[in-house]
C-alpha cells in the first residue's frame, strides 16, 4: 500500500503530502503553552508563507528534528486557531519529546504526512487542552505504521 493510499486524507491533500519544510524556531503568540502541557515550536512568517495555497488548515502529525537532536515524532497545528482568532496563519509543532531546555533560534525539519481533523473553536480552555492530549495520542499512534516510519530516517532529516 503506498502512502496515499494509506493516510493522506482529506483528498486534496494528497498533492501535499508528505510535506517537507524547514526554518528556525521563532517566539510564538506567548500565551504559556507550555504550561499548559503543549509547547509549541513556532515557524517564521517566511516558512509559512511557502505552504502552498491550497494546504488545508487544520490538525496534522509527522517527524521533527532540531537541529542534529534525533527525529522525534510531532503533531502540529497550521491555521488561524479558532479559540483565539488569531489575524495570522501559523504552524506550530509539538514534538512529542521532553526537551531540557528551550530551542528558539534552531533549526527545526518537518515532514508532514497525515491530517488528523480539522481547526474547531471550543467554549473553553479546558476542552481545547483535552482536544490537543487525544491529538498527541492518535498522532502517536499513527506515526507507529510502517508507511509512516518509512519517513523518520528520510535523507531529507540529514541534509545540512
Ligand atoms: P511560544 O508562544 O513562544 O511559541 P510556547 O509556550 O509555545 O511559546 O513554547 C514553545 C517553545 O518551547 C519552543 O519554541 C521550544 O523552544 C520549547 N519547547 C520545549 N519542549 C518542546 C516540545 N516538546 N515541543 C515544542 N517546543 C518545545
Ligand atoms: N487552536 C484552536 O483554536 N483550535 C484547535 O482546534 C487547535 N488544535 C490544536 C491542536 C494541536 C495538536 C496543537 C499543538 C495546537 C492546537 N491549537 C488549536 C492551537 C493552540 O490554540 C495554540 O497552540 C495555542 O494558542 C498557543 O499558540
Ligand atoms: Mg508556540
Amino acid at each position: 500500500m503506498t502512502l496515499d493510499e494509506s493516510i493522506c486524507q482529506p483528498q486534496e491533500m494528497r498533492l501535499h503530502l508528505p510535506y517537507f519544510t524547514a526554518g528556525r524556531v521563532v517566539e510564538g503568540f506567548g500565551r504559556g503553552s507550555k504550561q499548559l502541557g503543549c509547547p509549541t515550536a513556532n515557524f517564521p512568517r517566511s516558512v509559512v508563507e511557502t505552504l502552498p495555497k491550497d494546504f488545508i488548515p487544520g490538525v496534522y502529525y509527522g517527524w521533527a528534528r532540531v537541529d542534529k537532536q534525533p527525529v522525534y515524532k510531532m503533531v502540529m497545528n497550521i491555521g488561524w486557531c479558532p479559540y483565539y482568532n488569531n489575524e495570522q496563519k501559523s504552524m506550530e509543532t509539538h514534538i512529542l519529546h521532553e526537551f531540557e531546555d528551550d530551542f528558539y533560534g534552531s533549526q527545526l525539519k518537518i515532514c508532514i504526512l497525515g491530517y488528523l481533523r480539522p481547526e474547531k473553536n471550543f467554549s473553553s480552555l479546558d476542552d481545547l487542552i483535552t482536544e490537543i492530549k487525544s491529538d498527541i495520542k492518535n498522532a502517536g499512534e499513527a506515526l507507529d505504521d510502517d508507511n509512516c516510519l518509512q519517513f523518520k530516517t528520510h535523507s531529507f532529516f540529514n541534509e545540512c
